[in-house]
């Protein structure tokens, strides 16, 4: 039997397995205290507002330290981790904090690249990414962000408070823990905003409220999760998914300079409106106007004039509602009328997310003017409403054996299961495209947590791995054992499933780094890299992922390790040890 600590006996829940978020710290009023000039953001989070605090804290010794990059330098993080929450899981955390903090009225597009820059150099080494940012310009942040990051595979949530954390009544600290326990358990591979137990698509937010802890709303998209007394509920429909295979990338720059918003109003005249669009290099204009896109078209629409004019210079202008609710049409004739002149209808886009997207796509190189506005008027990060694709539908009795007339996801996930094993690519893809929970399927898991990648990873055809690939499936996710798809590839010897997987942005933990460099010992010495007969090759899949005979439980790759299956783990390999001492 394994030696019992004095931690294992004093805190039976040391098993739980830990994830690990990064928490960036720009500043806002989740960090302030009072000073002679006014509230000010104060350094030191980590110590003076999280450590002294129970759901925090689980006060583990030793004290355990995460290595982070800032700029290129490596910098060694202090570290906490809360104890275990409802999905058994410790989160631990380290903060990397910003010099200066700032008040987030202040951010600028500096400051969106800093945050990119730093989640893109800390990617491989996190679970998840949590940003304390001010409410004042969170949501323009989130938007920023969620343009500039592409193909992101793991949760970016940002979050602050309308009171500080040091404050007797204040919201800070549940909107802290809760980002910190979603971005630690659930693939959510978006940048979103958490706030009032609330997780919202970032590009979708605005504020709402200066003072209510209800600040935020996502007016035109539901929200992607919901803390409850019961735990979270995702609304996994609505979570994006990747649809090709490539790496996490980020963006350097946004083109703030050049872009201006001005809001329509009863009598506004058309000098005006003509000095803004005459602002020398100015590129881009967002016009919040009345309702469903109208705006007033002035004597003899001299308004209108002023923006045909503009747009004939090259200026992309972009209709957005001055509603929170809704969306720009050209139904009305004021509307027909900017149609006309050339403005671009930003449909549901909200100001925040229609700025911080014109100043995405102007900084891209090389995009002509016809190509910022097709890309205006498409959904790039889900941040707009776009017409529903027609749902996927087999014909009856294209499928073999009983596969077509399964319902529910338990049954398609076993059928999937065994498709995936067996190499039948048609059958994966019908069971992908004939299913109307296609959606669930990628995220389930069979009881050792592997989900459809896990054993696509090891199975024989890495055409069915492509295609769950593009169908969105993470490559993130962890079994129970806590492996990657990618390491039980590799394991496997599966040269094209490893290729694909890089490809898709995977990488190996610094666990799996270890194990696979201890195992490569002990592969060579067993000849176990030789052996290719059919039988020994089962058994290695088997041995990989566990068998796929029990495909199908409701367990989900986001709900992550279930204790009693870990103390069990433990106690059958301390029981086999203790056998094989015998
Ligand atoms: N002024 C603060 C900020 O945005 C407001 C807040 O965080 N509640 O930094």
């Amino acid at each position: 039997m394994g030696q019992v600590t004095f931690m294992e006996r004093e805190n039976p829940e040391s098993h739980y397995p830990e994830s690990r978020v990064l928490i960036i710290m720009t500043g806002g009023t989740i960090c302030m205290q009072p000073s002679v000039d006014g509230l000010v953001p104060m350094t030191g989070f980590l110590e003076s507002a999280m450590a002294p605090r129970p759901s925090f804290n689980d006060y583990s010794t030793p004290t355990v330290k995460l290595h982070a990059y800032k700029n290129g330098v490596k910098t060694e993080l202090n570290t906490l981790r809360t104890p275990p929450s409802a999905y058994s899981r410790h989160i631990r955390y380290g903060i990397l904090e910003f010099h200066p903090l700032l008040d987030s009225s202040s951010i600028s597009s500096m400051g969106w690249t800093e945050i990119a820059l730093t989640v893109k150099e800390n990617y491989h080494l996190f679970d998840g990414f949590v940003v304390l940012h001010g409410t004042d310009s969170l949501a323009y942040t989130a938007s920023a962000l969620a343009f500039m990051m592409s193909d992101l595979g793991k949760p970016v949530i940002l979050t602050g408070s309308q009171a500080s954390i040091f404050a007797l009544q204040s919201d800070a600290v549940d909107n802290l823990l809760g980002s910190l326990i979603i971005a630690g358990t659930f693939v959510i591979p978006e940048v979103c905003l958490f706030f009032h137990h609330t997780l919202f698509r970032g590009n979708r937010t605005t504020k709402v409220s200066a003072s209510s802890f209800e600040a935020f709303d996502s007016p035109n998209c539901d929200p992607l999760a919901k803390v409850t007394s019961l735990g979270v509920d995702v609304n996994w429909a609505l979570v994006r998914r990747p649809t090709r295979i490539a790496e996490f990338q980020v963006t350097k720059y946004l083109d703030t300079a050049h872009v201006a918003c001005l809001r329509i109003f009863p009598g506004i005249k058309p000098e005006m409106l003509d000095s803004v669009l005459r602002v020398p290099n100015l590129r881009g204009l967002i016009l919040e106007t009345f309702g469903m896109g109208n705006a007033p078209g002035g004597v003899d629409g001299s308004l209108t004039k002023v923006i045909k004019a503009a747009v004939d210079r090259g200026i992309v202008v972009v209709n957005v509602s001055q509603c929170t609710n809704g969306f720009v049409s050209p139904l009305y004739a004021p509307g027909t009328a900017l149609g006309r002149a050339g403005v671009v209808f930003g449909h549901d886009l909200t100001t925040e997310a229609a700025l911080t997207k014109l100043s995405y796509l102007l900084a891209l190189p090389d995009l002509s003017y016809a190509e910022i506005t097709a890309q205006m008027s498409h959904s790039l990060r889900g941040e707009m409403t776009e017409m529903a694709l027609p749902s996927f539908s087999h014909p009856a009795g294209s499928v073999d054996s009983a596969v077509a007339r399964l319902t529910s996801a338990e049954s398609a996930f076993t059928a999937l299961g065994y498709a995936i094993r067996n190499g039948e690519v048609r059958t994966v893809r019908e069971i992908l495209e004939g299913d109307e929970v296609n959606h669930q399927l990628l995220k389930k898991a069979d009881y050792a947590g592997n989900t459809a990648l896990h054993l696509a990873a090891v199975g024989p055809e890495p055409l069915i791995l492509r295609d769950l690939l593009i169908r969105g499936a993470s490559v993130h996710a962890r079994n129970r054992a806590d492996n990657t798809p990618l390491y039980l590839a590799e394991k496997m010897g599966n040269e094209e499933c490893v290729r694909l997987l890089k490809e898709a942005g995977a990488h190996l933990w610094e666990t799996e780094q270890s194990a696979r460099t201890s195992e490569a010992g002990e592969l060579v010495s067993n000849d176990f890299i030789e052996v290719d007969d059919h039988d020994c090759e089962e058994r290695r899949v088997d041995e990989a992922v566990g068998s796929v005979a029990s495909v199908g439980s409701d367990h989900q790759m986001e709900q992550q390790q279930h204790p009693h299956d870990l103390r069990q783990q433990k106690e059958d390999a301390e029981a086999a040890a203790a056998v094989d001492k015998q």
